[in-house]
Parts: C-alpha cells; structure tokens; sequence
C-alpha cells in the first residue's frame, strides 16, 4: 500500500492526491503538519533529508518531490496515456512538468505561499510579475487546444493544476485567462477528479 506523508493545504501533496485519485489507486494518509514543524523532526528528515512534502513511500521505498512522484505513479499504475512510453512524446510532458517546477512554482504557487505561509516564500517581491509570465504562456499553450502537453490529459496537466486553481488565495486574478480557465473546467470535469480540500 502506498503511504503519502501529506498536508491538505500544500499544492505539491495535492498534487499527488489528485494524479492517485484520477488513477483510482487506493494509498493511505499520514498527516504531516508544516505549521508545526514536523517536516524538520529527525523521524521526517530521515525519510526525506529535503525536509518537504510530499513523500511517498511503498514498502522500502521512499520517494521525494512530486514531480518524481507523479511519474512513479504513473509508469506504475496508469496507461501510457498519462505519461507516453515514446520518447518525443515523453518529452513533451517532461518539459511541462518542469515548467510546473519552475514558471508555476515562481509565480502563482509562491503567490499563495506569500499570501497564506509568508515565512516559507522567498521571493515574493516578484511573485505577481512571475504569475503574470506563467500564466501567459499556459493560456498561448491552451489557446488552441485542450490540454498542456498532448492531445488529452496528462501528468503536466496534474502537475500545473493546483497552483493555477488556487492561484486566488494569493491574490492572482485568472481574469483575462479566458483558456486557461476553460482548461480548470476540463480538469475538474475528470473522472475521479477531487478537490484540494477532499
Ligand atoms: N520540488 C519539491 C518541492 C516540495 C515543496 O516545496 N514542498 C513544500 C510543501 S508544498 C514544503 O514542504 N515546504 C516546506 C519547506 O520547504 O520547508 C516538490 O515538487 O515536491
């Protein structure tokens, strides 16, 4: 059974919650809480030296970071679909789920982190100039098509999706967006789609 060591609140467990959920894979919880410090205990550190959700773990396997995870969990329980076996299409997600790490990360996720966990961001001088970058080009991506990567749902789309819809929580408007809101609405239409709070 897969253990996701998790906060509700944090985008990159709810990441992995919503890619397990769209997959119907059964894993566990263990609530690990940010406020409270214990992603620094030894107990926690000694699971991931990063001190940062989410990790899982399956047997004696322990992994770290989301992105990693996403992929884990996709080679592992979905079709190809989710993430394609042929390397040009592979590709293609792997740089949106890098972007995700990077342009989604600088702009709309560190906007809700200064907003709701100001201690923890470090750049949130220029978080409203980054969304604006990340979020231009996501809606020039969508605005001729569906989904982020390919022509139907993959983990790049997972992976973008909980920074973009939360991105209110740190004062950033997806007014103007008009694709990338239409693409929100696809996400959520999903089969097994849950939402962060879930
Ligand atoms: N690259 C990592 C980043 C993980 C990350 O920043 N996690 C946040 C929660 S969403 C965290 O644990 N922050 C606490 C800290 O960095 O001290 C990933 O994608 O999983």
């Amino acid at each position: 059974m897969i253990t996701l060591y998790d906060m509700p609140l944090a985008l990159n467990c709810y990441k992995v919650r919503l890619l397990l959920s769209l997959l119907g894979v059964d894993y566990r919880r263990e609530p690990i809480d940010l406020l409270e410090n214990e992603h620094k205990t030894p107990e926690f550190l000694a699971l991931n030296p990063f001190g940062q959700l989410p990790v899982v773990t399956e047997g004696s396997l322990v992994l770290r970071d989301s992105q990693a995870i996403m992929v884990w969990i996709a080679r592992k329980h979905g079709d190809d679909s989710w993430l394609p076996r042929d390397p040009d299409r592979e590709a293609i997600v792997n740089a949106w789920l890098s972007a995700a790490a990077y342009e989604i990360r600088l702009g709309p996720y560190d906007a809700r982190l200064a907003k709701l966990f100001p201690w923890l961001c470090v750049n949130a001088n220029t978080v409203n100039e980054r969304s604006d970058l990340a979020l231009k080009l996501y809606d020039e991506r969508l605005s001729d098509r569906e989904w982020i990567a390919l022509d139907h749902p993959t983990v790049a789309d997972v992976a973008a999706y909980p920074a973009i819809s939360q991105c209110g929580d740190g004062d950033i408007s997806l007014e103007g967006y008009d694709a990338v809101q239409a693409w929100v609405g696809r996400m959520r239409a999903l089969p097994g789609y849950v939402d962060i709070l879930d």
